[in-house]
């Protein structure tokens, strides 16, 4: 088992200012094994019961929710999270093999789930003020309504926890309570958490004083153990970067002609570079250009055409200054000349080779994108033209001429012995077929 306590590492990581207790802007820390950003800037003050929600899904990228508004998103970590039991009003730091960041505040029902509560549900359950029932999804709930002893149940009454260093009972924000005295008070019970898709409920109620030491709420403890809290301090916390999306377009255009491809960008926050691949079938397009940049600094020199079927974008802002751009912008349009024939298609995808997918944000962290990748689809008319001609070269006007599969189109040649076709079914084509005549021989 490896127990590791990281708290101690957000205190090095963040600078804490001197505030008052009643003036302070504390800040939800989220605890261990977030890649980012792990404390969410909240102003509290010491008279309210709060909300607290925080999800952990599958795919690790989790919120933080206060009083059913999200106040900030959770890059967890990948690691073989093991949780079996609660701390509740303390840390127990592994490596000093005692608890600590003891809380001083009242808290009171908990709620863990075995499911990523919706943004609308939590929302939904602020707004319904309600106490925490019993769903499918619930592992455990903590209604702390005993009111006195040292002892409490969950609402299964199958688990009971304990409480060390005499917290007090207390009115809660559902019946009793428990106010924990941020010198030695906490409270400790078994719990099954999962690993993944896991929301955290609880309300809480600051009345003992946020200060600059770090306060526990909540520890869900075994394997990487995680922690949430509080502490006061002056924490820069940036807005969540989103992770931007580009936008290939698609174009339906017909044999020879041009199909113009915007490249569209949503989500597109604070970026300083970015360079991907794309990639087509030669046979079917023809790359052309680029044109109607619409970013700063992207221009016809920021593609390059590797082969027939590649071409790379590399920007980045010569000033060093990020870029934010509206939702949907098409920061420029990429021409290709269709070469295949209907009912043909090629993607054009986003692809690593020869340059790697990277989008780069102010703070030069790399960014998850969503690349959606684009089409041309070769359809409407395709010209089959030829000429008919003697065995000597010359020109035979007034032959006709058949073209089958799908309609059946016949047209004589012209005087010059041309005949031309425009065919616009999808599908397979047979060449043109001529009807010699005994005419014509004679
Ligand atoms: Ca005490
Ligand atoms: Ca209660």
């Amino acid at each position: 088992m490896r127990y590791v306590h990281l708290l101690l590492s957000f205190i090095l990581c963040f600078p804490l200012a001197t505030v008052q207790a009643q003036t302070s802007t504390p800040s939800i820390l989220f605890a261990q094994y977030a890649n980012a950003d792990p404390a969410i800037a909240y102003t509290f003050n010491d008279t309210d019961w709060y909300y607290l929600a925080i999800t952990k899904p599958l795919n690790n990228q989790g919120a933080i929710y206060v009083n059913g508004e999200l106040a900030g998103q959770i890059d967890w970590e990948n690691h073989p999270y093991d949780h079996n039991e609660l701390n509740i009003g303390a840390a127990f730091n592994s490596i000093s093999g005692s608890f600590a960041d003891y809380f001083a505040g009242t808290i009171d029902e908990i709620r863990i789930s075995s499911n990523v509560k919706s943004a609308s549900f939590i929302k939904a359950h602020y707004a319904a003020n309600q106490a925490f029932e019993k769903e499918t999804a619930t592992v455990q709930i903590l209604q702390f309504d005993e009111g006195s002893g040292k002892i409490f149940l969950n609402i299964d009454m199958n688990k009971s926890g304990s409480l060390t260093g005499n917290p007090i009972w207390v009115d809660g924000k559902f019946g009793k309570a428990i106010k924990y005295d941020g010198q030695d008070d906490r409270a400790r019970i078994l719990a099954d958490v999962p690993e993944y898709n896991v929301t955290y409920e609880m309300w809480v109620k600051f009345d003992g004083g946020i200060t600059e030491n770090h306060q526990t709420m909540l520890q869900p403890f075994g394997e990487y153990h995680t922690n949430f809290g509080v502490y006061a301090g002056e924490v820069i916390v940036k807005p969540p970067q989103p992770s931007p999306i580009f936008v290939l377009g698609t174009a339906n255009v017909a044999n020879d002609e041009i199909a113009t491809i915007p490249l569209t960008v949503k989500d597109f926050k604070n970026i300083l570079t970015a360079q991907f691949t794309i990639t087509w079938d030669a046979a079917l397009a023809e790359f052309q250009e680029v044109k109607d940049f619409a970013l700063s600094d992207l221009n016809a020199s920021s593609f390059n055409r590797v082969d027939d079927g590649t071409v790379t974008l590399s920007w980045s802002r010569t000033t060093g200054e990020s870029v934010t751009l509206d939702d949907n912008t098409v920061i420029c349009n990429l021409v290709f000349r269709a070469t295949g024939v209907p009912g043909q298609t090629t993607d054009l995808a986003f692809g690593s080779i020869p340059t790697l997918q990277e989008v780069t944000d102010a703070d030069k962290n790399i960014l998850g994108v969503t690349y959606l990748n684009g089409k041309i689809n070769i359809s409407g008319e395709v010209r089959l033209a030829g000429t008919i001609k003697t065995q000597t070269g010359e020109a035979i006007p007034g032959v006709e001429v058949e073209l089958t599969g799908g309609a059946t189109k016949s047209i004589a040649t012209d005087e010059n012995g041309r005949y031309s076709f425009w065919y616009s079914q999808a599908g397979n084509i047979r060449l043109p077929r001529v009807w010699t005549t005994m005419e014509m021989r004679a």
